[in-house]
């Protein structure tokens, strides 16, 4: 049987230019999405922009183009920054194409089918920059008067429209069960006693449709009505399977294995989304799983806030490899951390020059000139080889561990472990003096040495592709094994293996 994966990022707003915060959920969804395939399954990685909604009408406003025109520049924009940071996703989705289109229409009718979706009034508070509907509860009020959501610190109006109504407060106990039973649904647990206890504080009936602004999509049958943006971008993960085609080549991907999100949109992936899903008979996600965020002088990025680190200029300072190591390495997926130069630098000179980097030169730079460049054959073990050897073979199941739980940087750190060790190991048995005393047991510490490394190459392709592909190459493992599963078949003794050359440089400070 296929093994089937499905990987999604939360599709971004076009109100603005991408930044490393999306840049982040997207490449930790890519090396996911490349784990999932080297270790053999069939992939699906989504992501792509959320176009819709009063917020984005109004940037297209403030920019005097035509939204169309405007969601046009921008998805590309933020297409072209995915692409430059090595994303492999598999379809990139806009919420203003015509599948799309078909595909919330018809997820509309099978809810309003079901009894789910009354007309009403809507009055309240409601946030254009969240995009959200706030209860009195949730607001704070400042010195001024001015009220603002408390948590994300948007500022909210008065909203006063008719408006089309999903009977969310039927599906609390059904949500309750859910998580109940899919122990693993929602990641990290502090994200998941929130969701919980804001499903135990009693569910309200939510407002799905608006009518003081256009941009949106018809609702079905009312076309004064457009659906509220968030059911809208919600139906994007379905609508790239093929939704209403469950004939589709893609839908047996549903239900998607893990939707990566920031921990500000949580509530409308872990209650909305999977209420409007069981309301309309279809299955909800396995698994949702957030990220904290990225920090600048204390301050969370965001474009509202206009402190935001553009991905490609940090690419070009450090190395796009060294980009995508460090976001994964530095803080724990679900929490926040902080995004700064020194600390970039310092990963980038101690880990991957000097741990992995000089790990590789050393040992490939003695094979090439006392084993004449070619792969040492293995010889008999020594208690050191094999406790080595171990630890490097035992990697593949930690890394697996760690990916299905999104832990990235605990998957790096057992890694690291290793790559300690093998550090431990090279100064210890000293192959480099054992050239004239005992050339077998050189040769055998070498090729220790290059199967260790293979093993840990092969696990970091995912977060480092590009240098780890040269590294691969430097070490003689054929394109076509550099699997998981490929792990199993030794290296072929006596490979000619090119002329070492550094990986991962140091970085110097420019003068
Ligand atoms: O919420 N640190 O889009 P959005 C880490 N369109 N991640 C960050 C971040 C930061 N400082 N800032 C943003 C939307 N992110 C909706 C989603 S999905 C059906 C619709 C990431 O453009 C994080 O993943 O506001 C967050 O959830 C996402 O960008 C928000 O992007």
């Amino acid at each position: 049987m296929t093994k089937r994966f499905y990987v999604s990022t939360p599709i971004y707003y076009v109100n603005g230019a991408p930044h490393i915060g999306h840049a982040y959920t997207t490449i930790a969804a890519d090396v996911l999405a490349r784990f999932k395939r080297l270790d053999g399954y069939d992939v699906f990685f989504l992501t792509g922009t959320d176009e819709h909604g009063q917020k984005v009408e109004q940037a297209a406003a403030a920019a005097g183009v035509a939204p169309q025109a405007y969601v046009d520049r921008i998805s590309q924009d933020f297409r072209d920054m995915a692409d430059a940071m090595g994303v492999s996703y598999d379809d990139w989705i806009r919420t203003t194409e015509q599948r799309h289109i078909e595909s919330c229409t018809e997820l509309w009718k099978r809810i309003e089918a079901t009894g789910d979706i009354y007309l009403g009034h809507y009055e309240g508070w409601y946030s254009v920059r969240d995009e959200a509907f706030y209860d009195e509860d949730e607001l704070v009020t400042l010195p001024g008067g001015t009220k603002i959501a408390a948590k994300s610190k948007a500022p909210v109006e008065w909203v006063k429209e008719p408006s089309y109504f999903f009977r969310l407060s039927a599906w609390g106990d059904r949500l309750l069960r859910f998580y109940e039973e899919n122990p693993d649904a929602l990641a990290p647990s502090s994200s998941k006693n929130e969701i919980l206890s804001f499903i135990r504080g009693g569910l309200r009936d939510l407002s799905v449709s608006r009518t003081t602004f256009s941009w949106g999509i018809p609702v079905p049958g009312a076309p004064d009505h457009v659906m509220y943006v968030w059911l809208d971008a919600l139906t994007n993960y379905i609508t790239a399977v093929g939704f209403p085609d469950t004939a589709a080549p893609r839908w047996d991907f549903w239900p998607a294995d893990v939707h990566l999100v920031g921990k500000d949109i949580i509530r409308f992936h872990a209650v909305y989304w999977h209420a409007f899903l069981m309301s309309a008979g279809l299955e909800p996600p396995k698994r949702v799983s957030s990220n904290g965020w990225w920090v600048v002088d204390g301050e969370k990025m965001s474009k509202s806030l206009g402190n935001v680190v553009e991905p490609r200029a940090l690419a070009k300072t450090f190395g796009l490899d060294q980009i995508r190591y460090f976001l994964l390495r530095e803080k724990p997926f679900g929490a926040d951390g902080s995004l700064n130069h020194q600390a970039i630098i310092s990963r980038m000179n101690v880990e991957l020059a000097n741990d992995l980097g000089n790990l590789a030169q050393r040992s490939l730079s003695l094979i090439a000139k006392n084993c004449d460049g070619k792969l040492p054959g293995r010889g008999p073990a020594t208690a050191e080889d094999t406790a080595l050897l171990d630890a490097a073979n035992a990697l593949p199941d930690l890394v697996r561990l760690n990916m299905d739980r999104q832990t990235f940087h605990e998957a790096l750190e057992d890694i690291w472990k290793v790559i300690r060790s093998a550090n431990a190991y090279i100064d210890h048995q000293a192959p480099w003096a054992l050239k004239k005393t005992d050339p077998i047991r050189m040769a055998v510490v070498l090729r220790v040495l290059v199967d260790t490394m293979r093993v840990v190459a092969t696990l970091l392709q995912p977060f480092m592709p590009v240098s780890i592909g040269r590294m691969m190459d430097q070490l003689g493992v054929p394109l076509e094994s550099r699997s998981l599963a490929a792990l199993a078949a030794p290296l072929a003794d006596g490979t000619s293996l090119p002329t070492p050359q550094g990986v991962f440089p140091r970085y110097v400070e420019p003068a």
